[in-house]
């Protein structure tokens, strides 16, 4: 078979190209591996981190960047597939031994986890969860199993990545016909050129990377065919859970409602008019979701510090929120003191210059500054600071 056999033997297919796609995915990995942790570390802070409240947009950046650059990597990973795959079909040589057959496992395990992490990623901005296993503990776990497997085939492959670097990338060699069946070493290679797979791995990448890039930069929003829930939304801001999902419409809407507030020891309670009664401030805000989507809002309500002003004497410790919603699993979170005591931060009435939305947390959440959006809980029926 003509037609197949050069395509095996596509010069293409080579180290050359390998080698830089494979710096562009290490790349890659890193910059997921550090916007990931930052991510989880601001959600799960140990006592030595401090994630800061300005600039506001910071999460904003990290995150929308974690969830662009692992789209991005799919062409990349796809081209340095391609470049290498006959590899894995050619048996092992007896000579080589067992050196061969671990590096082969080390190449499984980077191929498996690296795989694992980009679809698991993406089904979870599309929030679409077709398994049994809790994304964001696994996502996170199997980070770390991802680094060090770039890591080992790094430190394996130097030697033969330096190599094909030091060459320019169409420079001819063996490479191609090693990956190929010896016995059609007579052959010569043919098929397209490797700056093609090159320039058409980075277009893919770019583009891929521009599809979703528009949930959070809105230039990019029209080309954005990924980007599920970008501009849509009451007040022109997404939701990701409405009322009806978190079973609040009753109790968010109820005549009785109050907002307990527990500080310094003290407790009062606060009906919407009460909260509408004190000074209202500004704030421009964005939403920035951990699955990527992010807006930017105005909103207005109380000042935080001036509403635990208004009932004791704010101590300096962390300060929980509790939203009406006893379903999910996000109807708390806790707020570390620079975010309490910023200007910035506010117990919203409203946003985008109405009455905060049912969907949005009415009667009144939680709006700081540079957090991610899965801790700006709505709907809040309590505010305690921690011991
Ligand atoms: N009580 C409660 N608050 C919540 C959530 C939730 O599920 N329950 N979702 C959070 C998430 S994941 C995000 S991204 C933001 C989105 O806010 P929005 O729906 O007003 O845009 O709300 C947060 N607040
Ligand atoms: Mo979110």
């Amino acid at each position: 078979m003509p037609g197949a056999l050069s395509q095996r033997l596509s010069p293409a297919r080579s180290t050359a190209v390998a080698a830089r796609a494979g710096i562009a995915l290490g790349a890659g990995i890193t910059i997921l591996f550090v916007t990931g942790l930052i991510s989880h570390l601001i959600q799960h802070p140990p006592d030595w981190f401090r994630w800061p409240a300005h600039p506001v947009w910071l999460y904003r950046v990290t995150q929308g960047t974690h969830v662009t650059v692992g789209v991005m990597m799919i062409p990349l990973l796809l081209v340095k597939l391609w470049s290498v795959y006959p590899r894995f079909f050619r048996k092992p040589s007896l000579r080589r031994g067992l050196p061969e057959v671990v590096e082969r496992l080390s190449v499984a395990v980077l191929i498996g986890v690296v795989l694992f992490q980009i679809v698991t990623g993406l089904f979870n901005t599309a929030q679409y969860y077709p398994w049994k296993f809790f994304f964001t503990t696994t996502h996170h776990a199997t980070a770390y199993v991802a680094l060090g497997a770039v890591v080992v085939h790094l430190a394996v492959k130097l030697p033969i990545v330096r190599q094909a670097l030091s060459k320019p990338v169409d420079a001819p060699d063996s490479v191609a016909r090693a990956a190929a069946d010896p016995d059609d070493e007579h052959t010569e290679p043919q098929g397209v050129s490797r700056r093609a797979v090159l320039i058409a791995a980075g277009l893919g990448a770019v583009v891929a990377g521009m599809a979703v890039a528009g949930q959070s930069i809105p230039f990019l929003r029209w080309v954005s065919l990924l980007a599920p829930r970008s501009g849509q939304g009451p007040q022109s801001v997404p939701i990701n859970r409405t009322a009806a999902a978190a079973a609040v419409t009753e109790s968010a809407r109820s005549p009785q409602y109050t907002l307990t507030v527990k500080v310094g020891g003290r407790e009062r309670g606060f009906s919407r008019a009460d909260l509408e009664a004190l000074p209202q401030r500004d704030s421009a805000l964005p939403i920035a979701c951990v699955e990527g989507w992010s807006a930017q809002g105005h909103w207005s309500g109380v000042r935080l510090r001036d509403l635990l002003a208004q009932v004791g004497e704010y101590r300096g410790g962390d300060v929980r929120f509790v939203s009406l919603e006893t379903t999910g699993i996000y109807g708390s979170s806790v707020l570390p003191r620079n975010f309490v005591v910023d200007a910035a931060t506010l117990i919203a009435l409203r946003l985008n210059g109405e009455d905060l939305a049912l969907d949005h947390g009415y009667p009144c959440r939680l709006i700081a500054p540079d957090r991610p959006g899965v801790l700006q809980t709505k709907w809040l029926e309590s505010i305690e600071e921690l011991p």
